[in-house]
């Protein structure tokens, strides 16, 4: 028993994690694994898909672990219906991706990452002036999903002295003003932030209609999937006006950014990097050594997902 294998690895992981997974529990990678009997946890990270597929490959699979607070990549219906539990990492990021999605609501407003072009290109030097930009003090940021995250962002920006509203699926127990749709949010708002989880049932909920609510003088910000966001119809908006700039750590189809994104002076572009300090994804990484290390000592995950 001693010498089976009872870890796996999928795909997504960062290099320190795998490391972690093998030295203390020897876990291969799925495709180097030479007998899946007995194999009960698997560890996926990075948007990397753990569906039917994998679970099909691990008759005695009975928990998948996330790294990552998102889980759209795990198929939960599925592993349900087997049986298997899934556990993400809450909480420990919930710093790290707030302090990004705040950065992003400033460099929108006070274009800091377009100044940054500016001076590079030679504008400052060959005399041009920066045109004058947005006080956050007293600009309108309404949240989309008041979770974890999204609370911390509010409070941030409260000190900054912004006004805050939220659109989450029920009101919560928060001061700030509730609006009951995304586009009645986008409408009230100058900087609309998506904080919702991915998956089927926030696909798009960002589409036309909430951007053109927004209007030319509002800007998107969207630190959550890319897949909350109609990514053709902001492309259009911003295109056309129609909304004022957007703020970006994420895409429908990453690492891919749509072309016609790329030389907007309006967009500020990141390559998904909301957790992305050592810390954070140390952090992330010990949670997930600690669901492992919990479900193969007494079958319970620290952190099950909802
Ligand atoms: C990471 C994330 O990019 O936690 C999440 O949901 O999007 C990020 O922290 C990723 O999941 C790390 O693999």
């Amino acid at each position: 028993m001693s010498n089976q294998t009872r870890v796996v690895q999928l795909g997504g992981l960062m290099p320190f994690v795998r490391e972690w997974l093998q030295e203390r529990y020897g876990a291969p990678r799925l495709d180097d694994l030479s007998d899946p009997a007995g194999v009960q946890v698997a560890v996926v990270g990075g948007g990397a898909p753990a569906g039917a597929e994998q679970m099909d490959a691990l008759p005695d699979l009975r928990a998948i672990v996330n790294f990552g607070v998102g889980y759209d990549n795990v198929d939960v219906e599925e592993a349900s219906r087997r049986g298997v539990v899934v556990s993400n990492t809450p909480d420990v990021l919930n710093d790290a991706v707030a302090d990004l999605a705040v950065f992003l609501v400033i460099d929108v407003l006070r274009g800091a990452s377009a100044s940054d072009r500016f001076v590079r290109r030679g504008a400052w030097a060959a005399g041009e002036r920066f045109p004058l930009t947005r006080d956050v003090r007293g600009a309108k940021v309404g949240i989309l999903g008041l979770g974890r995250i999204g609370t911390a962002v509010a409070e941030r920006l409260q000190v900054f002295g912004a006004e805050l509203a939220y659109h989450s699926r029920s009101p919560k127990d928060a001061s700030w003003t509730y609006h009951d749709s995304p586009t009645g949010l986008a409408e009230w708002s100058d900087v609309l932030v998506v904080l919702t989880p991915g998956g089927a049932g926030t696909e798009h909920l960002v589409d036309a209609a909430v951007l053109d609510a927004l209007g030319p003088e509002g800007y998107l910000v969207n630190v959550a999937r890319g897949s909350v966001v109609d990514e053709e119809a902001l492309v259009a908006a911003l295109q056309d006006g129609r909304i004022a700039g957007a703020g970006l750590d994420v895409f429908a189809d990453e690492p891919h950014v749509p072309e016609a994104l790329l030389d907007r002076d309006d967009v500020v572009l990141l390559p998904h990097v909301g957790s992305a300090t050592t810390q954070t994804r140390e952090a992330m990484g010990r949670l997930v050594l600690d669901n492992v290390g919990a479900f193969l000592e007494r079958g319970e995950l620290v952190t099950p997902v909802g």
